[in-house]
């Protein structure tokens, strides 16, 4: 990616008489974050911007975020005149209105910005897909301090939580320089790391607590040696625990945690299949791959896919394709 577009991109925005916002379906912190905080930009810059979400903001991510629009109805849809999709892979992710069809998007003044390698969204418009950055809050951030626009306290506050999301707090391998040095432009205008960090890190409901206790001593699994951990999340345990998956983006380091494990993987029924989370400490072994071969998708250290497969042979099959990657 080259300076240029990104400055593109900025030029792009800036031209954005008014915004309609959104991101990938079950939005995490880098959606979230990406999304208010662009917001927050555009509207310091005079400009009108919305961001739409399909539901209510996750539990976890209303103290910091708040404000997005949960319907819009066809006519409204004239009140835009750009659509800007953030963080988000590919169409089906797209937590866009009901009402806007992908050919519609397509026709319209559509943004897409990412960090997903694979990203498949094909604006027609403008797409900036930047895979070295690990987090699209470190695309924006990169977009908005190459142009010098204005960044305030609470956009700072915005993409901070993005970065630090998508990088477990800077501990995951797709930290770079370039994420510290934007995160300490971030810092320097403003942005709450304290109230980041216990509104996503240093907080958890009594519940979750007690399910994660459960599920580690009830479902933890140890293959190949010790170096594939993984669970299956049995619905009984969420219904026990009234614990909600969208709840929670940790649960799987709960796994990556162990010593010796290479791959962590959680299963649990979605409505379309057998979800699998999949994450891998070491690059030599990536996930992203296996995930994609599933119809899935993601990062190479971290990747997902839902299998139309009963639960014990979508357990098995990729549990076995894991195993055989391992020497
Ligand atoms: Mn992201």
């Amino acid at each position: 990616m080259t300076p240029q577009a990104f400055r593109q991109a900025a030029e792009l925005l800036r031209a954005s008489q008014r915004s309609l916002i959104f991101t990938h379906l079950r939005p995490d912190g880098d959606a979230l974050g990406s999304s208010f905080g662009l917001q927050e930009t555009l509207r310091k810059m005079g400009l009108e911007a919305e961001v739409f979400l399909p539901g209510p903001l996750p539990n976890r991510h209303a103290k910091l975020f708040s404000g997005q629009l949960t319907a819009v109805a066809p006519e409204e849809l004239a009140n835009f005149n750009t659509f800007i999709a953030l963080d988000c892979a590919n169409p089906p992710r797209l937590g866009k209105p009901e009402c806007l069809s992908m050919e519609e998007l397509r026709k319209k003044r559509f943004i897409n910005i990412d960090h997903h390698r694979a990203n498949s969204l094909e604006s027609g418009f403008f797409d900036l897909v930047s895979p070295d950055s690990a987090s699209c809050c470190e695309v924006l951030t990169r977009i908005f301090l190459e142009s010098g626009a204005e960044i305030t306290p609470r956009a700072a506050t915005c993409f901070l939580a993005g970065m630090m999301t998508d990088t477990g707090c800077f501990r995951f391998a797709n930290t770079g320089g370039g994420t510290l040095r934007e995160a300490a432009e971030l810092l320097d205008r403003g942005a709450e790391l304290e109230k980041i960090v216990n509104a996503l890190f240093f907080s958890k409901p009594l519940n979750q607590v007690r399910f994660e206790n459960e599920l580690m001593n009830s479902c933890l699994r140890l293959s190949a040696g010790g170096r594939i951990a993984s669970a299956f999340i049995p619905r009984s345990l969420l219904d026990k625990y009234d614990f909600d998956l969208r709840e929670d983006e940790g649960l799987i380091d709960l796994l990556r945690e162990i010593d010796g494990v290479v791959f962590a993987v959680l299963f649990h029924r979605g409505p379309d299949g057998v979800k699998v989370s999949l994450r891998s400490k070491d690059h030599a072994f990536p996930v992203g791959p296996l995930a994609r071969s599933f119809g899935g998708g993601g990062h190479d250290m971290a990747a997902g896919a839902t299998l139309d497969l009963p639960d014990a042979e979508a357990e098995a099959v990729i549990l076995e394709k894991l195993t055989a990657l391992l020497p």
